[in-house]
């Protein structure tokens, strides 16, 4: 078996560290050819070291001698600045690229991995929220897989393999329903950072913590899973399945449902996407089924968390605003996260935005980054002091 050559942007995060994880459990398959870092130069340099990649790229400039110094005696390249992200993804030598940043800034890496022909392992689902329409044509045009990594979409992913072109009827997408799941809204009001910050079965990066806790998580898997299996918005429907096993359900034509189940581990559907559409064999602690005699099921608190809703709305009327309402939600997050605003308050300043900035119908790309960097700073400026 060849071994694929790896490129994980966004090494350091969440989803980089059970990547390495997964190709620590299979060295024999997997190699890793570059990494990237935002800040987090100390454990940029411990991986390194462990994995020896062609390459390295840390993000924040002021950085750069650092990681430099530290693999000096190493015969690893050190690139620094978020420009070169973009191009290390598409260095000859890379045959799949994990794209695990968080964010809008995954998406400007993400089409030069596709416009040179590398396979996507996306986890950076916002990619896919403001630019699901351009994204998913170029990947057409360049005839390159986009491969989910959200465990939601590999679900859907999984239960499609086979179905080559027998219609989907509905997508079920399930939802956790987060550490706030049936609670008052005078409850909400009152959520801390701390308390939101505690997902009940997830372990996960902060923004993607906060974004389950609001229910907005779900909605830009919405417009993800909309995207990825081209599908109009309408056909799938989030619901709540508090114990996370079942990860996504497909519904087709002839009414049969097919599910994919598993524990809630981000190595699985991560390492799925890497050896897609091979399986590859795990020590990881596996699913027993008498664990969870009750597997169960609720329609989302629509009022309690108005972010999903606002989601099938961006969707809906489509061009630029599903961009509007990420950025709003990023600031609106970190906003929440500082103790500016309360949590009940992240939907409203997303709705508000939503309502307040210009909408464009059939957006370019630099639409999009306009659109972004308008309502990014705008809203920073009122919500981030
Ligand atoms: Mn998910």
């Amino acid at each position: 078996m060849e071994e694929k050559r790896v490129a994980i942007i966004g090494s350091t995060g969440s989803i980089g560290k059970q990547t390495l994880e997964v190709i620590r459990h299979h060295k024999e398959r997997f190699s890793v050819e570059v990494l990237t870092a935002n800040t987090q130069a100390d454990l940029l340099i411990e991986q390194a070291l462990e994995f020896d990649p062609n390459c390295v790229v840390i993000a924040d400039k002021s950085q750069y001698l650092k990681v430099k110094e530290a693999l000096a005696s190493t015969d690893i390249k050190v690139f620094a600045g978020s420009e070169s992200i973009e191009d290390v993804v598409q260095m000859e030598s890379v045959d799949i690229v994990i794209m695990a940043l968080v964010g809008f800034a995954g998406l400007r890496p993400t089409l030069k991995a596709i416009e040179a022909k590398k396979p996507v392992a996306l986890s950076n689902k916002e990619t896919l929220v403001v630019a699901g329409e351009l994204v998913t044509k170029l990947a057409a045009q360049n005839n390159v897989p986009i491969i989910p990594v959200d465990s939601e979409h590999s679900a859907i992913f999984q239960c499609l393999a086979g179905e080559f072109y027998n219609k989907i009827e509905k997508i079920i997408l399930t939802a956790s329903g987060g550490p706030f799941r049936g609670k008052s809204k005078d409850f909400l009001a009152k959520v801390t950072p701390e308390q939101a910050l505690k997902h009940p079965n997830w372990v996960m990066g902060k923004k993607v913590t906060i974004d389950s806790a609001t229910l907005m998580n779900k909605g830009l898997e919405v417009i993800e899973a909309k995207w990825l299996f081209n599908l109009d918005a309408k056909k799938i429907e989030a619901v709540v399945h508090p114990q996370s096993i079942i990860h996504s359900m497909v519904e087709f034509e002839d009414g049969s449902v097919k599910a994919q189940l598993g524990l809630a581990d981000m190595k699985l559907p991560i390492q799925y996407a890497l050896s897609y559409p091979e399986r590859l064999k795990t020590n990881f602690p596996k699913f027993d089924i008498f664990n969870y005699p009750n597997l169960t099921f609720e329609k989302p608190d629509y009022e309690g968390f108005r972010c999903l809703g606002l989601a099938y709305k961006a969707i809906e009327k489509g061009g630029n605003l599903p961009t509007i309402m990420n950025v709003a939600n990023e600031i609106a997050v970190e906003s929440f996260l500082k103790g500016n605003i309360g949590f009940l308050d992240i939907a409203n300043v997303i709705e508000e935005a939503m309502d307040k900035y210009n909408f464009i119908l059939k957006p370019d790309v630099n639409n999009l980054f306009d659109t972004d960097n308008e309502v990014r700073r705008e809203l920073s400026s009122l919500y981030l002091k």
